[in-house]
């Protein structure tokens, strides 16, 4: 009888260390991307980086106003279409349009949080000419 009881009080433990993995696993699903911003580039933290929750942190180190789009896309980084213009991508022409922060002044930081789903996305300042200066680059979700 007291075999059971302590068999029964195995198995709870058991339980609770499983749950305990799967909340610490859920949260590990939330990554952040640090950006800076600048002429005429973005420096991403990492080229890659997991599929799930995705934060961007950017911060403007340039002394120009800036923005970042971020395109679900399979075309090259310098290869985006361009606007009649000449001086803009068309964003809904070049892929998905999966968010962006606009009105990045010159030192000022801003996030945005996202969901990913594994694939190609680039990262472009759409502001007129731009995107021809540089500033776009690709980031491999995972
Ligand atoms: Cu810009």
């Amino acid at each position: 009888m007291h075999g059971k009881k302590l068999l029964l009080g195995g198995l709870v433990l058991v339980a609770l260390v499983l749950v305990g993995c799967d909340l610490a696993s859920a949260q590990s699903t939330s990554h952040t991307a640090r950006v800076v911003v600048r002429e005429w580039a973005f420096e991403l933290s990492s080229a890659s980086i997991p599929a799930g929750e995705v934060t961007f942190q950017l911060v403007n180190q340039g002394q120009a106003e800036h923005e970042m789009v971020i395109l679900k896309t399979d075309l090259p980084a310098n290869a985006l279409k361009i606007k009649a213009n000449g001086a803009e991508v068309d964003e809904s022409a070049s892929g998905e349009v999966m968010g962006e922060v606009e009105d990045l002044g010159s030192g000022q930081t801003k996030s945005v949080t996202l969901n990913l789903a594994p694939g190609r996305y680039v990262l472009t300042c759409n502001i007129l000419g731009h995107y021809k200066a540089g500033m776009v680059t690709v980031l491999e979700v995972n």
